[in-house]
């Protein structure tokens, strides 16, 4: 019998429970947790895939250290790695204090790891220079609520979006980012035919699809938008006098504001039609309960804080919050960005919601510890800390579960930065990130099934999470590397208390002393252990000594965690984005995700199958703007702006507006030959948040002329050694061309795939080593084709008439039906030749792939209809196949499919 353990998504902040199933201490299997109160069962397909994340070919296994810069990094053992590093930090901390230190950590890290970081700089160093990714990520959010509602506390639940009448989901894709929650829009809107859906974005995006009405406004104009709402809401009387009376101030202030925000100005400047505007107005003001979800369209913004205010207003001056199916959701990015918040993991939070800049909480903090005072100086943010570490301020960082070298803006910049500091730190659970490149020090952490600790969801549920499997390699807990580090650290900083402020050998006394911190504030968890996590699962803060369960609602009795009680408007105006768009940089450049990818791509872009929907990074336009620059699907372009340029792939999409093109945040440098998207982003940044404005940039897209191509498609024999080997080989080729990308494809064996451009054929010797490193030397196997006056080479590799691989040079239009046939591993000898034909038709009597039913699992028509023939029922198939058991979106079909051929074939499908 294989084991099962309780644990959570590391993925998305829906946080959505699973089962682990284990087997001789591996991880076999994942299902969804029908008793976890996020997803009832369901998951995403990256979710559902994440058994086939946890290969240890792909992680980071033992500690490296570079002694001396340039050379090469030599394994070495724990204590010999966190001496050095305790030697490097406390040297650097004497001759240049505190502060030319600093941490950049995660939402990705538990809340027990956050603590400690947070402990370890704030209260041992003595610095605030502890900063994370939640700054690119949910930072206006924070700032928004406090701004506004008083506290960091999204107010509502996901069963909310069920009891919802009109929902307003601004600014997010949770189709492809919260696909759990976005099955939950999917069923209020099966279950409620009054539902209204205004879906705000720029894109016709695929949450775009489901919606009643679609705002396109034009990026950056969302304040215009939202004070135009509460001026309808006004003119039309669908405010709530008595509410805003009651339990809020500064409306005055607003209103003469918004008086002047008429449909018609707001049309104009959001580029949007005054009856839409109207409509939409309409809808949120008579809605019976109005709910609105918002995530990165709103907060990665030069006004990302003032974008959040706006939307909450339009709750505040109706009095939709505290109700069921009502309130401002922001939909959290990461599954634990919520918990680095509670413990105040930023470089100017501290512990349970405290402000840095309020000295009585500074007091609070420094008693709780034990310590004479915590710093008063804010510590840099995330921008301010790569600028500072750049410049040489800051001389060490030390990074953990975050690949800055790929997601922060304006890389070239960041990598510099990271080149010229003194220390290089990387805590990191994958080998090879880009940041891995520039690390003096490399520590491997554990991370998805074998760690303990809590996370936080976006609807404040906390989960307590404990180890499926054991460590792989000398892999260490996060905590636990940080206690280690600190007790070294203190030990050389001549600080005798160090031992007793890091005493911990269990992740419960962190909790336990992070608990203690929260007593009496708004997200009091006094009431919560382990063990009651345990008995009565997951539960949502506040939960306070007494409470026999956690709120779901915040604020339902209209008081406020302001000063007087109250919630406040503030004064929130339209303002442009950073970069706006001229003659020479006339694109402005979104970015964000695609379904099956996570950030980076260090843990999905191991699994074959996530690549199955999307696997090249496509920057997507409107096909008059393509068409102005003589593009066609498929071509490359060049993108530039002054920080930098990268090349890639086009295709249409009519979805997106006029003079707007959107590429996915994924591809950095291990999957193509550039940083990716933030090659070219802004380090602009909100004022209030810090947080910077990553969904725009003015950028020129000119065609690339490089009309030498090069595909290598290569089965990837020898299990996952195999592929990672064979990975590795191609990115070892990037360098070598003016465009390349590389990427999995795959079902039931993985693809490895390296796609290349140059503007002139490379020589046959090169292609020979391209031959060599991709195994397709066997000359006593291969197929070949050449053309010298077309400049064409192609080679096929079949042992035993099983096309193992095909490189394709000079022309490669064999490759789309090429990469189905050998993802299925499917192609029939004879056909093989046609490999290698002089142009790369797909040969009349190969049947085309049959439609796919269930993404997740990735199941055919066919497949169904041929279990279906030998009798299987609903239960069968999804007992064989795993179709319809993961996010549910496909057994309404699934459902379809058996009943016709159960009224094909009398008495089948009981199975
Ligand atoms: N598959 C997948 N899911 C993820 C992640 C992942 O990497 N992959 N990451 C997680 C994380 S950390 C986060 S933060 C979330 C992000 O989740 P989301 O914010 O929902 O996703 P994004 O794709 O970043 O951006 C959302 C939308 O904002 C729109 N947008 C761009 N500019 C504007 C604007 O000016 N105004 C408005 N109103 N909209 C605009 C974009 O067109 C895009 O469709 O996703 C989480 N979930
Ligand atoms: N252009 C553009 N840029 C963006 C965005 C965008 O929309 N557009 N979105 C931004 C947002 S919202 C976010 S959240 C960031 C995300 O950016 P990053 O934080 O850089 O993204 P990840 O790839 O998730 O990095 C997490 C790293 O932690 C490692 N890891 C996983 N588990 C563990 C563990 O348990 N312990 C340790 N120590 N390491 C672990 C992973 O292998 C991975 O390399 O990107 C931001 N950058
Ligand atoms: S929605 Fe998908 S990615 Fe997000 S937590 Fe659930 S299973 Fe994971
Ligand atoms: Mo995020």
């Amino acid at each position: 019998m294989n084991d099962i353990v309780r644990s959570t998504c590391c993925y998305c902040g829906v946080g959505c429970g699973l089962l682990i199933e284990t087997s001789d201490g591996r991880i076999v299997g994942v299902r969804g947790d029908p008793a976890h109160p996020a997803n009832h069962g369901r998951l995403c397909s990256k979710g559902a895939s994440l058994h086939l994340s946890t290969r240890p070919e792909y992680r980071l296994l033992y500690p490296q250290l570079r002694r001396q810069r340039d050379a090469d990094r030599q394994r070495v053992g724990w204590d010999e790695a966190l001496d050095h590093a305790a030697d490097r930090f406390a040297a650097i901390i004497a001759a240049h204090g505190p502060d030319s230190v600093a941490f950049y950590i995660s939402g990705q890290l538990l809340t027990e790891d956050y603590y400690v970081f947070n402990k370890l700089a704030k209260g041992l160093i003595g610095t605030n220079n502890v900063d994370t990714n939640s700054r690119l990520c949910m930072s206006s959010a924070v700032a928004g609520y406090k701004q506004t509602l008083g506290a960091d506390a999204p107010p509502c639940s996901y069963e909310d979006i069920a009891l919802a009448d009109c929902l307003l989901i601004a600014g997010a894709n949770p189709a492809i980012a919260h696909p759990i929650v976005f099955r939950r829009i999917e069923d209020a809107r099966a279950a409620n035919p009054g539902l209204r859906i205004i879906v705000v974005d720029p894109r016709r995006s695929e949450t775009a699809a489901i919606a009643d009405l679609h705002l396109p406004l034009a990026p950056g104009s969302d304040i215009a938008l939202y004070n135009g709402l509460l001026h309808i809401l006004l003119a039309e009387g669908l405010v709530n006098r008595d509410y805003i009376a009651r339990h809020t101030e500064g409306f005055e202030a607003l209103e003469k504001i918004v008086a002047t925000y008429t449909p018609a100005v707001v049309a104009r400047l959001c580029g949007l039609a005054e009856a839409d505007i109207i409509r939409a107005g309409r809808w949120f003001g008579g809605a019976g309960a109005a709910l609105s979800l918002y995530c990165q369209g709103l907060n990665q913004s030069a006004h990302g804080t003032h974008n959040n205010a706006a939307l909450i207003h339009l709750h505040l001056a109706t009095g939709q919050i505290g109700r069921p199916g009502a309130g401002p959701f922001s939909l959290t990015g990461q599954p634990n960005a919520m918990g680095g918040r509670e413990v105040g993991g930023l470089a100017n939070l501290l512990s349970a919601h405290r402000d840095l800049a309020n000295p009585e909480h500074r007091a609070e903090v420094a008693r709780l510890w034990g310590v004479p005072s915590v710093p008063e100086r804010p510590g840099k943010t995330a921008i301010e800390l790569f600028a500072a570490l750049r410049t040489g301020e800051v001389k060490a960082v030390w990074i953990a579960c975050t690949n800055p070298a790929q997601s922060l803006p304006a890389q070239a910049e960041v990598r510099e930065a990271l080149r010229e500091a003194a220390f290089v730190v990387l805590q990191e659970a994958y080998a090879d990130t880009d940041t891995a490149a520039f690390a003096d020090l490399l520590l491997p952490a554990t991370t998805w099934g074998e760690k303990e600790g809590t996370v936080t969801n976006s609807e404040r549920r906390i989960t307590h999470l404990v180890p499926a499997v054991a460590a792989p390699g000398e892999a260490r807990h996060d905590w636990r590397i940080a206690v280690d580090f600190a007790r070294r650290l203190g030990l050389r900083l001549a600080q005798p208390l160090a031992g007793n402020l890091f005493p911990y050998e269990h992740p419960e006394q962190i909790f336990e002393e992070h608990r203690e911190s929260t007593l009496g504030r708004d997200l009091d968890i006094g009431g919560l252990s382990y063990s009651l996590l345990d008995a009565l699962g997951p539960q949502q803060w506040p939960f306070p000594v007494g409470a026999s369960s956690g709120r779901q609602r915040l604020y339902a009795d209209g008081v406020f965690p302001t000063v007087n009680g109250r919630a406040r408007f503030v004064v929130a105006e339209h303002r442009p984005t950073a970069e706006v768009t001229d003659s020479s940089l006339p694109i402005s450049l979104l970015s964000g995700r695609l379904r099956d990818q996570w950030h980076g791509m260090s843990r999905s872009g191991t699994v074959a199958r996530l690549f199955n929907l999307d696997d090249e990074p496509l920057l997507t336009m409107h096909p008059a703007d393509l068409q102005q620059r003589d593009l066609q699907g498929g071509d490359l372009a060049s993108l530039r702006n002054p920080r930098g340029s990268i090349i890639v792939r086009v295709a249409a999409d009519a979805g997106l507006p006029r003079g707007c093109a959107w590429l996915p945040m994924h591809w950095g440098s291990r999957y193509m030959n550039s940083a990716g998207v933030n090659a070219l982003t802004t380090p602009a940044r909100d004022p209030f948040s810090q947080q910077p404005e990553l969904k725009h940039a003015a950028v020129a897209v000119d065609k690339a002329d490089l009309p030498w191509q090069l595909v290598v498609l290569r089965l990837a024999d020898g299990g996952e050694a195999g592929t990672a080997g064979l990975l590795a080989s191609a990115r070892r080729l990037l360098g070598d061309f003016d465009f390349a990308t590389v990427g999995l494809y795959g079902r039931r064996q993985p693809l490895v795939i390296l796609r290349a451009a140059h503007r002139q054929p490379l020589p046959d010797d090169r292609l020979r080593e391209i031959d060599r490193l991709f195994g397709l030397t066997d000359d006593a196997a291969a197929i070949v084709y050449a053309d010298g006056q077309r400049q064409v080479s192609k080679r096929a590799v079949a042992p035993g008439g099983r096309l193992i691989g095909v490189r394709l040079a000079g022309e490669t239009l064999a490759q789309g039906w090429l990469k189905e046939v050998m993802a299925d591993d499917s192609l029939d000898a004879e056909l093989v030749r046609w490999a290698v034909a002089p142009i790369g038709h797909r040969p009349g009597r190969l049947p085309l792939r049959s439609p796919v039913v269930c993404r997740c699992a990735d199941v055919t028509a066919a497949e169904i209809t041929a279990d279906l023939a030998s009798g299987a029922g609903l239960a069968a198939l999804q007992e064989r196949r795993g179709c319809g058991t993961f996010c549910g979106s496909c057994l309404p079909e699934l459902r379809q499919m058996v009943a016709a051929h159960a009224s094909d074939t009398p008495g089948a499908g009981t199975a």
